[in-house]
Formats: C-alpha cells, sequence, structure tokens
C-alpha cells in the first residue's frame, strides 16, 4: 500500500507509533508534505469522524486517532513553518469556551507560523474576555477563533460583541473558521472572514492585514 494511505490506515486505528513512524517514513522519502497532511492525516481523521457520527465508534477512539494525529503534525510542523517570512503581526488564536477540539486550531495556528505571523495560542476552551484582553494587551491585529460544535459556534459571537464594546473594533479584524461553520455565519456574527481550512485561512488573514 501507498505510504500516504498506510498513514490514513494508520490515523484510523489510532495507531500512534504507526502514524509517527510512517509519517518520518514519508518525510525522509520526500513525499509531499501537503499530501501527507491531507490525504494522509486529515482523511484519516474524516473517516474516524464520520464513523463516529453513525456511531460504528466511540469517544476513546476518536481520542485514540486525535492522539495519533498530533503526533503526525509534530513532524509535519517544522517542514510547514520552513519557509517563514517573519514580521507580518500578532495574532492571537483559541477554540472557543467549551470546545475542547483543537487539532484543527493547531494546523491553522502552525501555517500562520509558517507565513510569517506571531501566533499567540491561547488553546482551547477560551473564554471571550481572555480573548479580547491578550489581543488589546498585545496589541494583536487579528483574533482567530476555532470551534467545531454547532453548540460552542454561537459563542464566537459574544466575542465580536466583546470587542465592539471595548472600543476596539476599527483595530482588531476577526476570523472564524472550523467544520460546522460558513462564509454566511462569520457574517451574520459580524466577523471579518471565515477560513475553511487552515490555508484558506492564510490567505484570508494576508488580506485582512493587508500583507501580500
Ligand atoms: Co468531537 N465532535 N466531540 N472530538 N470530533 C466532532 C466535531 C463531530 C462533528 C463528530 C461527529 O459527530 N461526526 C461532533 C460535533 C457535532 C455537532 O456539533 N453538531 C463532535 C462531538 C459531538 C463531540 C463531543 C460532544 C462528544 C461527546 O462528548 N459525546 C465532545 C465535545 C468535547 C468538547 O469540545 N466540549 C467531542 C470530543 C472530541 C475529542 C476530545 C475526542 C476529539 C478532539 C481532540 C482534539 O481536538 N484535541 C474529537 C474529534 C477528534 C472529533 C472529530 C472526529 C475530528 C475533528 C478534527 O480534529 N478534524 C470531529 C468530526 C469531524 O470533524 N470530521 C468531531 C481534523 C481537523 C484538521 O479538521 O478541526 O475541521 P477541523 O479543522 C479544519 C477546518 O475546520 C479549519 O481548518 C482546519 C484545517 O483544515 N478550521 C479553521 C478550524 N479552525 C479554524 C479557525 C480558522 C480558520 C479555519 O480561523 C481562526
Amino acid at each position: 500500500m501507498d505510504i500516504v494511505k498506510q498513514i490514513e490506515a494508520g490515523l484510523e486505528r489510532g495507531d500512534h507509533d504507526a502514524v509517527r513512524a510512517l509519517v518520518r517514513l514519508a518525510i525522509d522519502r520526500r513525499v509531499d508534505t501537503a499530501s501527507i497532511l491531507e490525504q494522509g492525516l486529515v482523511a484519516g481523521m474524516n473517516v474516524v469522524g464520520e464513523r463516529f457520527r453513525s456511531h460504528q465508534i466511540f469517544l476513546p477512539e476518536v481520542l485514540l486517532s486525535a492522539r495519533a494525529m498530533t503526533a503526525g503534525m509534530e513532524l509535519l510542523k517544522p517542514l510547514l513553518v520552513r519557509d517563514a517570512v517573519p514580521g507580518r503581526g500578532k495574532i492571537v488564536l483559541g477554540s472557543v469556551w467549551g470546545d475542547l477540539h483543537d487539532i484543527g486550531k493547531n494546523l491553522v495556528g502552525i501555517m500562520l507560523r509558517g507565513a510569517g505571523f506571531e501566533v499567540l495560542d491561547l488553546g482551547h476552551d477560551v473564554p471571550p474576555e481572555r480573548f479580547v484582553e491578550t489581543a488589546e494587551r498585545e496589541s494583536a491585529r487579528v483574533l482567530g477563533l476555532s470551534a467545531l460544535l454547532t453548540t460552542t459556534m454561537t459563542g464566537m459571537g459574544q466575542v465580536v460583541e466583546l470587542v465592539e464594546r471595548r472600543g476596539l473594533r476599527d483595530r482588531i479584524r476577526i476570523i472564524v473558521g472550523g467544520a460546522p461553520l460558513s462564509e454566511a455565519f462569520a457574517r451574520e456574527i459580524g466577523a471579518d472572514a471565515y477560513g475553511f481550512d487552515a490555508a484558506n485561512a492564510v490567505e484570508r488573514v494576508k488580506a485582512l492585514t493587508g500583507a501580500s
């Protein structure tokens, strides 16, 4: 089996040792980084999501796959940030309050760092005040909010409102992303941009900050 397919299969099994070894091997064999990520790791995680949704697997299995995904991403990280162009400004990033999903957010952070932005990653389950206070204190140009649950995405609007209430709206741009979101939802809550994946998030942040 093709090594990228083996990575996908390892991810589906939640076998983090195999995923780590296979990703290392793929890197050594100079397999394209984007293929390892998209057709290997992300594709495997999508299958896991489908199986979870249809009750073929349960939370412990999803956790194992999440651990395998993180192991693979750690190895890819240096390659994704290799060509970084420094000095594009600060971005405060995090998964919103109540949301423990952070794999996609971490990927967005890696890609933004790779594009030369300084990323202040607040982690997951971040309350609105913490997002806004950090962005103000650090003079960040952009706030990046991630949500994977339909129940937590509604909390994104509270962050936008708080930025407005603190009189920071003309200084701070807001980008939102995560599987259940859409461009229409971003507009509805008053965010400046919606990123549908990590690469698109970088493009949108560049546009928001006037970076080329
Ligand atoms: Co949960 N989970 N999960 N989960 N989980 C989903 C999201 C779900 C869709 C699964 C399903 O039912 N098919 C479902 C949500 C349903 C809904 O809301 N309607 C779900 C559920 C229900 C839950 C729990 C409630 C389960 C329970 O307890 N009964 C629970 C909630 C916990 C909580 O947050 N409070 C839960 C828990 C977990 C784990 C902890 C086990 C684990 C997370 C581990 C971790 O993140 N460290 C987990 C996982 C792994 C998933 C799935 C399987 C995979 C998510 C993932 O990492 N995808 C997921 C199913 C799925 O999405 N297919 C599921 C890979 C990642 C690279 O993609 O995160 O979409 P993604 O990120 C993309 C884009 O969305 C975008 O770019 C990324 C890269 O391309 N993006 C941005 C993301 N953030 C962005 C920000 C941006 C721009 C783009 O700008 C700032």
